[in-house]
């Protein structure tokens, strides 16, 4: 598999022409350096004290993007504006217990610690990502969801390949993935691959409410050349920009090695958020912007 191009992260966020140009022809754009170790370290302590308050036995809801099973899950459906942590499906044997430390169990933390932590709100609410945000056509940029993915060494599950569009639906279509490496990611632990220029291909599928159950609706057919995929290899510290329609995934961990990631996803305001998202607010915690 080829591994995507590279750019160093611009000092003030701002895309130059061949920025733009690779953002336009293949759909994401990775900029090496974006985050300053400084700010990797502030966030992953931060990420390892909400582990450490976490109690395993008060939940054990398992994610997995293979099955929606967590679907039916109240505590996945209600994580929209709340700090939530899911664990991973090797996590336990067949009595259900853990088979390893809570640090070493959990897929993620989601969906809304940009709002809820400090921590978080600060590394998210970056006047450079406001400007890139401007410069990606993000007019009215609002924040709706925030997630660490853990990919845990040995037992970090896949990722399927999707468009984030399929899980947070505006017409048109408008999210935006801001993806940072928290730790190395390489092709041996699992980093993103995705398919360049496939977001110009219609969306495929869309995961919604439909009443009070979670569907996955196809839309269009996928012709997804998965020997088109390239690895997107981001030392720690990159930020991996994601257009809504780009087909992309990661493969299972099966090394040694961790690999933390931050994703913050974006959408623009002028757009209409679909009311059937998965993804809900309560009144009280209305989205926000970069500021
Ligand atoms: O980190 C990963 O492996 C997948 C992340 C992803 O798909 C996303 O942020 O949309």
């Amino acid at each position: 598999m080829k591994t995507a191009e590279r750019f160093i992260a611009p000092d003030d966020g701002r895309l130059d022409d061949a920025m733009r140009a690779a953002w336009d022809r293949d759909g994401f754009l990775a900029l090496e350096g974006f985050k300053s170790p400084a700010e990797l370290a502030e966030l992953r302590a931060r990420v390892d004290e909400i582990v450490e308050t976490f109690d395993p036995d008060s939940v054990r809801t398992v994610f997995s993007t293979q099955q929606q099973s967590h679907a039916a899950d109240i505590y996945f459906r209600e994580s929209g504006d709340k700090v939530r942590c899911f664990f991973e499906a090797g996590a336990f044997d067949d009595a259900g217990e853990l088979t390893v430390p809570k640090q070493r169990a959990l897929n993620k933390i989601g969906h809304a610690m940009h709002d809820l932590d400090p921590v978080f709100d600060r590394f998210c609410r970056d006047r450079r990502l406001a400007g890139m945000a401007g410069d990606l056509g993000l007019a009215e940029p609002a924040l709706i969801q925030s997630m660490v993915i853990f990919k845990q060494p040995r037992i970090g599950g896949e990722v399927g390949m999707h468009q984030d569009a399929t899980f947070l639906h505006t017409d048109p279509v408008s999210v935006t993935g801001f993806w940072f490496a928290l730790e190395d990611a390489d092709a041996g632990n699992g980093c993103l691959v995705a398919l360049p220029g496939a977001h110009r291909g219609p969306l495929a599928q869309r995961f919604h409410y439909c009443g009070d159950d979670l569907r996955m609706d196809r839309l269009a057919e996928q012709h997804w050349d998965e020997n088109a995929l390239v690895a997107l290899e981001a030392p720690a510290g990159t930020l991996v920009v994601l257009h809504g329609l780009l087909p992309h995934g990661s493969a299972p961990n099966l090394s040694a090695r961790s690999r933390q990631a931050f994703a913050l996803h974006v959408y623009d305001r002028r757009t209409r958020w679909s009311a059937d998202n998965w993804l809900r607010r309560s009144e009280d915690m209305p989205v926000r912007g970069f500021s």
